[in-house]
């Protein structure tokens, strides 16, 4: 009998009200079915959100440091687990070993700057144009979030969301991916047992039917969502109409240019990193490479060989480098691309097929994919792929380069690679996007500083860092007249 997990709401563990639910298996083996979750509705939102809502009074008069002692609590169990989790994690989204653990450390490393500031959350002093008048701005939080996470990043992104809502003093309706519920599940627990109180995170198991009861709920303040692009835009819609707050974190057409004068091996190792890890599943991947001319075809040779190299297998297993796509939708999504480039006239380098090898015939494993002979225009060079395909193309110049980078709808992640500061420099002033490495691939941001990206890729906040804060708390201007009288601003001023 596969096990059974439950939603949680009001710190009790539970099945959804229609008592539907809905299975999550192994993408290397579907064969290995990890457990049944409940198919959550608009109703067990609603008891989701009444339990938020009544927690919500105590939590925000809980003095931050206290809110931030029990996030530190969490990310020192996070750090205890963390190899139980990563083990969950490859079974359940695919990633290789290695990789589900640094996901599970970005989620420690994130409890442990959340809980920072709950000794800081720092507003400003600051003068009155009055006598005897004091003025300052202070955070404030908002009330019950709606925080709808993906499945790429199963436990690290939860956290993002998480760790700085609840520092915030805000409550929250969690609705975690239905790819991979069981992180989302061990994610709560952790938090139950680090002693947070009951209500103030609640976590609803489910899919699209589950996610819009959350976003449409009326009295859900605030909604926080990364994901697609397709359905960022819905969200964006829905909550424009009911001014709502909403942050969204979305595509990426990431691109990765390497100049002549760059060390070779660095970028080639760099670009094989940033287009396969995670099987090409991060926002931030590698879907584009612009190498200069003079370097081309030598780049391009070692890159083929480089990716026809690459161990995929079952991302438990040691040696293995990549693994399985997440379910069968997305590796179909990922043969439509590469049906759509060979039709669109590129030139497929290697992979493009359905990875084929014993022991893989029953997992959704793809060959990595390079494409060559591209045009600007061609779906593959347009369109967030989400899977191990990346496209190739030659420039002249770095203004050429940069010219191409910027030429998507898109602007998340970016990379150069170099050895010219004067280059460097002008990349990182000229490129639009959220992100730029030098001499780094386009994946591995940190937590400490914003993340997110211009254009389509967001609606302009940053997720992380000291910019979380701004997505989960108001500001309040606060002006304290000590002078015993009426004194009126911009009029008794002369
Ligand atoms: C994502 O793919 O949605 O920068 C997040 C990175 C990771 C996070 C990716 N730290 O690649």
């Amino acid at each position: 009998m596969p096990k059974t997990y439950f939603n949680y709401i009001g710190g009790k563990w539970g099945k959804a009200k229609n008592a539907g639910t809905f299975e999550d298996r192994n993408p290397a083996d579907t064969r290995d079915l990890i457990g049944t979750f409940p198919q959550s509705g608009p109703e067990d939102v609603e008891a989701a959100y009444r339990v938020a809502e009544s927690a919500y009074d105590a939590w925000r008069l809980t003095p931050p440091p206290m809110r931030g002692e029990i996030i530190l609590k969490a990310g020192l169990l996070l750090k205890k687990r963390k190899e139980e989790l990563a083990q969950v994690m490859t079974r359940e989204m695919g990633k290789v070993l290695k990789e589900s653990r640094g996901d599970v450390q970005e989620a420690v490393d994130m409890a442990y700057y959340a809980a920072g500031e709950g000794r800081r959350l720092l507003g400003h002093t600051t003068t009155s144009e009055l006598k005897n008048k004091f003025a300052m701005s202070m955070r404030m939080p908002i009330g019950v979030c709606g925080l709808i996470t993906p499945w790429n990043f199963p436990v690290a992104i939860p956290s993002w969301k998480i760790f700085p809502a609840l520092i915030c003093g805000n409550t929250v309706v969690f609705k975690p991916a239905e790819d991979t519920p069981l992180c989302a599940s061990l994610f709560v627990e952790i938090m139950e047992e680090a002693g947070l109180p009951g209500g103030v995170l609640n976590m609803v198991h489910g899919g699209p039917q589950a996610g819009r009861a959350v976003v449409r709920h009326p009295k859900i303040r605030l909604i926080s969502f990364t994901g697609s692009s397709e359905v960022g835009a819905e969200v964006a819609e829905y909550c424009g109409r009911a001014l709502k707050r909403c942050s969204l974190e979305m595509g990426g057409k990431n691109a990765q240019v390497v100049m002549a004068d760059a060390d070779f091996d660095l970028a080639l190792e760099g670009a094989l990193w940033g287009a396969f890890g995670t099987t090409g599943q991060r926002c931030t991947a590698t879907s584009r490479i612009y190498v200069e001319k003079k370097i081309f075809e030598r780049f391009r040779k070692a890159l083929v060989r480089g990716a026809r190299a690459i161990r995929i297998g079952n991302g438990l297993k040691p040696g293995v480098q990549m693994g399985p796509l997440v379910n069968q939708d997305q590796l179909r999504r990922v043969q439509g691309y590469v049906r759509a480039g060979i039709e669109e006239g590129a030139k497929l380098e290697c992979g493009g097929r359905i990875a084929k090898k014993s022991g893989l015939e029953r997992g959704w494993f793809h060959e990595p994919t390079i494409f060559a002979k591209t045009h600007p225009d061609m779906k593959i060079m347009r369109e967030e792929i989400f899977g191990p395909v990346t496209c190739l193309v030659p420039v002249r110049s770095l203004e050429e380069a940069i010219h191409q980078v910027n030429n998507t709808s898109y602007g998340l992640s970016s990379s150069l690679y170099s050895r010219d500061v004067n280059r460097a420099m002008r990349a990182i002033r000229d490129i639009e996007a959220g992100i730029t490495y030098i001499n780094g691939p386009t994946i591995g941001a940190e937590v400490h500083l914003p993340f997110g990206g211009v254009k389509k890729t967001g609606n302009g906040h940053r997720e992380a860092g000291e910019t979380a804060l701004d997505i989960f708390s108001e500001w309040k201007s606060v002006f304290i007249d000590y002078s015993g009288r009426l004194q009126k601003a911009q009029i008794d001023v002369d």
